[in-house]
């Protein structure tokens, strides 16, 4: 822990106490300046910094959030509070997975950086951390909900002065919980109500110190079950197959192959269909029940954003307190044949975030393509922390405040097959703010295995031309390979660096039901 400032700030100690401290700094002057320069927070007025309230969803898509975009899922808690503050409409996260995104959020690096690249990889313990480094500044810190780096392991991790979750994904009903590695329990339930009476609980604990709170919600991650109350919000709305479903002329083999396999639109559903494969044009049926189910699972969440944000403004701390909201990565729902997330896609990358309080202008939009690397810096930059040092994202705090013309204009996107999930290649992309191209490379230095992709994202929103075979865009293509290769390399990946497993390809076997 820290040194922590608010000793000099005597409005909070009784006057005998304020005295008592007053004679020690007289005697330890000499100290006390030594460390001061040894704490990088000493000379910041600590009780004034911002609280932090970072609620992470997972695998919610910005559609699925009444102010981003849904025309069916009504949830006015999150959009009072993005009315209040900052909406990113180009917000993305690096690699489409769990527990390799949640490090990237916490640490601002790359997955190849930070070593998480599937989810089953503990974060390595050394890596500094945004919550981390407000411990270390003074800040009351906690993890309280789904953390799910390293699926069997619920003890608590460094940088948090109370962490309380569970093992891997935890359960939509009647979780088991590790508090703070003190007991064990297994609160009657529904998880996102549970997971905010734990928040509450915290909350209400809190005094003197600015508190930094993380919560990691479960919802609406697979297998999607709403609360009793919302289980037929959505029955009389009707959900299609999206039109890119059925435009897979241009596309690469893989997605072909991806259709009745648990990643794929006629595949099991997460469940929602138990004879498959079925292509049959009345199964979507079973993919409709499963839409509306995953819905239904973000309204509790909306209901929880309401709960706190009531706690605090009836304890008059919410116009200190730096709220971010959002997700870990997208989700393909029917998009492509797809289901789950994991490749390159725009609903598999594109992730919401909404910030507010002290620093961020109210009621702004901020098209500039921001990623979850840039969580980390631009936390730290809100609550006037020393910055973490080698990391691979950037603050928006000023491109929220206005404009940034040195903010980014493209970045790369990773992920590394999966031997336990064998539904996506190897992959190595680029995003630009017009073009997408991605590369499927066999993981042995040999040609790729597969078809690339590219996509004029500003005619072809929905991805439904792939142009990489086409003559007439060879020039762009060949533009946008040597972008990759130049930008990967500034991360530090060239063909022999960026070391990945063999894709073995497309399979139809389901993955292993412990891990689904
Ligand atoms: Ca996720």
């Amino acid at each position: 822990m820290g040194f922590h400032s608010n000793i000099f700030n005597c409005g909070f100690l009784p006057e005998n106490l304020c005295a008592g401290f007053t004679r020690l700094l007289e005697i330890t002057t000499a100290t006390m300046i030594a460390m001061l320069l040894m704490s990088p927070s000493a000379d910041a007025d600590t009780a004034s910094r911002p609280n932090v309230l970072f609620i992470l969803c997972d695998d919610l898509r910005p559609d699925a959030v009444g102010c981003l975009g849904s025309k069916h899922v009504k949830t006015p808690h999150i959009d009072a509070v993005a009315a209040d503050g900052v909406c990113f409409t180009n917000s993305f996260c690096t690699t489409s997975l769990c527990s390799p995104s949640r490090a990237s959020i916490l640490t601002g690096l790359y997955a190849h950086a930070h070593g998480v690249r599937n989810n089953f990889t503990e974060l390595p313990a050394n890596l500094a951390t945004w919550p981390g480094r407000l411990q270390q500044e003074g800040y009351e810190t906690a993890y309280i909900g789904k953390w799910h780096m390293g699926e069997g392991n619920d003890s608590p991790r460094p940088g948090f002065d109370w962490f309380v979750s569970h093992k891997g994904q935890g359960k939509y009903f009647d979780t088991e919980w590790n508090v703070n590695g003190q007991r064990r329990e297994t609160p009657a339930g529904y998880y996102t109500t549970v997971v905010t009476d734990y928040c509450l609980d915290w909350l209400g604990q809190q005094q003197d110190k600015p508190w930094a709170l993380c919560l990691g919600h479960k919802a609406p991650h697979s297998f999607y079950f709403p609360e009793p109350k919302y289980e037929h919000a959505f029955d009389d709305v009707t959900v299609r197959y999206p039109a890119s479903a059925f435009a897979l002329e241009t596309q690469p083999d893989w997605i072909k192959q991806r259709l009745p396999t648990w990643h794929g639109i006629y595949g099991p559903l997460f469940d929602w269909r138990k004879k498959f494969p079925d292509r049959r044009p009345e199964a979507v049926t079973d993919f409709q029940r499963m839409v509306r189910a995953y819905w239904g699972t973000v309204l509790s969440v909306d209901d929880s954003v309401g709960r706190l944000v009531a706690f605090l403004k009836e304890t008059g701390q919410y116009d200190n307190t730096v709220i971010v909201f959002m997700g870990d990565n997208g989700l393909l729902e029917g998009e492509h044949g797809m289901v789950d997330k994991r490749t390159m896609h725009e609903p598999s990358i594109r992730v919401p975030l909404i910030a507010r309080g002290p620093g961020l202008p109210a009621g702004a939009t901020v098209a500039g393509q921001v990623l979850t690397e840039d969580i980390a810096p631009s936390i730290l930059d809100l609550c006037a922390a020393a910055p973490l040092a080698d990391i691979d994202g950037r603050s928006w705090r000023q491109l929220a405040a206005g404009d940034d013309p040195e903010w980014r204009t493209a970045w790369i996107y990773e992920y590394d097959y999966e031997k336990q999930f064998p539904y996506t290649p190897n992959i190595r992309g680029i995003r630009t703010d017009r073009w997408k191209f991605v590369r499927y490379p066999h993981g042995d230095g040999s040609p790729d295995r597969h078809t690339p992709e590219l996509y004029n994202l500003e005619e072809d929103p929905q991805e439904l031309t792939n142009l990489a075979e086409n003559p007439n865009f060879a020039q762009r293509r060949a533009e946008l390979e040597r972008q990759l290769a130049t930008e990967l390399a500034a991360l530090g990946l060239t063909p022999e660096s960026d070391t990945m497993p063999l894709d073995e390809g497309i399979k139809t076997e389901l993955p292993d039901e412990k891990i689904r």
